[in-house]
C-alpha cells in the first residue's frame, strides 16, 4: 500500500532531510505534496526523477493527504488543525503540541506504545531530547535512573539553514580579514546576536523566568513525558558550538542500583538505533564529524562517576537533522504503516 504524503516546510533543513530519507528508505508514497510559506512557493525541487513545484501552504492543502510531515516552526500551529480536519495524521516537529496531554510525544525505539493514543497529531521531540533519551532508555530499562545532568554541544544546523550559512560566512570573513556579521545566532528574533565562529554561545532559544533557556526546559519536560517518569531529576545546560551538524551531549546519570560499565555497553549496543563507539586505547569515541549524515546515535566515553555511589558518564552524539528530527518523524510514520494504523 502507498500513502499520500505532504511535507510542510519542504525547503528548510528538516524538509530537505525528509526528502533524502524518503528516497533512501524507499518510503511508500503515492503522491507527494511539497508545501512551504509564500516566500518559498514556486521553487522547483527535483526529487526521484521528477520535478515538484513547492506550493504555498493553505488550510486546503491537506485534502486526500494521509501523512502530513511538518518540519517545524510557527506554521504547525496554523495548519495542524486543518490537516487533521482533512483526515491526515500530522507528525509535527515543532514544539507547539509536545506538552499537550492529548498529543503523544514519540521516539519509536523508546515509547512506541503511546502512538495509538493519538487524535490526529503526533509530536516529534526536540532534537537534543531525542538524542539523549536514545541513550537513557536502554540503561533505564535495566536499572532505574534517579537523576540526569546533561550539558549539550549543539550544532548550528539546529538553528536552520541560515545559522549554518552564518557560521560559514563568519569563518570565511575571519580567514580573509573581512568584517564579521552576526544576525542569526543565538536566535533570529532576539535583540542581540553573537559571533559563533571560534566561539560558544550558552543560549539556545529564549530565557524563561527560572533562568533556564527554553531549550533546557524542553530537555527536562520532554524527557519526563517520553520516559513517563516525572520523578527522575534532570538538569540541563545547552550550548551552541561552531559545528555544522550533529549535537553532542555529556550525560551524567545516577542510577538506583549498581550497573557496571560493561553492562551499560551491552545494553546500549543491543538497543536499535544506538551504536557504541568506545575504545579509549584506540582513541575511539563519537564525534560530530563522524555521526553527521548517519542514522544511529553513537555513545562512547562510558565510565563510572566515582563521586557518587551508582553513577555513569556518557558521551552521546547524533545527527540532529536525522534522528533528532526528520528520521524520527519518518520512523513514526513507518511504525504506523507497519502496525496498520492509517
Ligand atoms: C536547536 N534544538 O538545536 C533546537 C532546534 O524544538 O524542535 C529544534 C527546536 C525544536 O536549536
Amino acid at each position: 500500500e502507498k500513502y499520500n504524503v505532504a511535507i510542510l516546510g519542504a525547503t528548510g533543513a528538516v524538509g530537505q532531510e525528509f526528502l533524502d530519507l524518503i528516497e533512501e528508505r524507499n518510503f511508500p508514497f503515492a503522491q507527494l505534496k511539497l508545501l512551504a510559506s509564500k516566500r518559498s512557493a514556486g521553487q522547483i525541487i527535483h526529487f526521484m526523477g521528477k520535478d515538484y513545484t513547492v506550493e504555498e501552504a493553505t488550510k486546503d492543502s491537506f485534502k486526500d493527504v494521509h501523512i502530513a510531515l511538518f518540519a517545524g516552526g510557527a506554521a504547525s500551529k496554523e495548519f495542524a488543525p486543518a490537516a487533521v480536519e482533512a483526515g491526515a495524521v500530522v507528525i509535527d516537529n515543532s514544539s507547539t503540541f509536545r506538552m499537550d496531554p492529548q498529543v503523544p510525544l514519540i521516539v519509536p525505539e523508546v515509547n512506541p506504545e503511546m502512538i495509538k493514543k493519538h487524535k490526529g497529531i503526533i509530536a516529534n521531540p526536540n532534537c537534543s531530547t531525542i538524542i539523549m533519551v536514545m541513550a537513557l532508555k536502554p540503561i533505564y530499562d535495566q536499572v532505574k535512573i534517579k537523576r540526569v545532568v546533561v550539558s549539550t554541544y549543539q550544532a548550528v544546523s539546529g538553528g536552520g539553514k541560515e545559522a549554518m550559512a552564518e557560521l560559514e560566512n563568519q569563518v570565511k570573513a575571519i580567514a580573509s580579514g573581512q568584517e564579521i556579521v552576526a544576525n542569526i545566532l543565538p536566535g533570529a528574533g532576539l535583540p542581540k546576536h553573537y559571533q559563533i565562529a571560534f566561539n560558544l554561545i550558552p543560549q539556545i532559544d529564549v530565557f524563561k523566568e527560572n533562568l533556564y533557556t527554553k531549550e533546557e526546559m524542553k530537555m527536562i519536560d520532554e524527557t519526563h513525558k517520553i520516559m513517563n517518569d516525572y520523578d527522575m531529576g534532570i538538569t540541563a545546560t545547552t550550548i551552541r558550538v561552531p559545528v555544522y551538524r550533529s549535537h553532542a551531549e555529556s550525560v551524567n546519570i545516577e542510577l538506583e542500583g549498581e550497573f557496571s560499565v560493561q553492562d551499560a555497553k551491552n545494553a546500549l549496543a543491543k538497543f536499535p538505533g544506538v551504536v557504541v563507539e568506545d575504545d579509549p586505547a584506540e582513541m575511539i569515541y563519537p564525534m560530530p564529524l563522524k555521526t553527521s549524515g548517519k542514522n544511529d546515535v553513537a555513545v562512547g566515553r562510558i565510565r563510572k562517576d566515582y563521586s557518587i555511589k551508582n553513577g555513569l558518564n556518557l558521551w552521546v552524539v547524533g545527527d540532529q537533522i536525522r534522528k533528532g528530527a526528520a528520521l524520527n518523524a519518518l520512523q513514526i510514520a513507518e511504525y504506523m504503516i507497519e502496525h496498520k494504523m492509517f
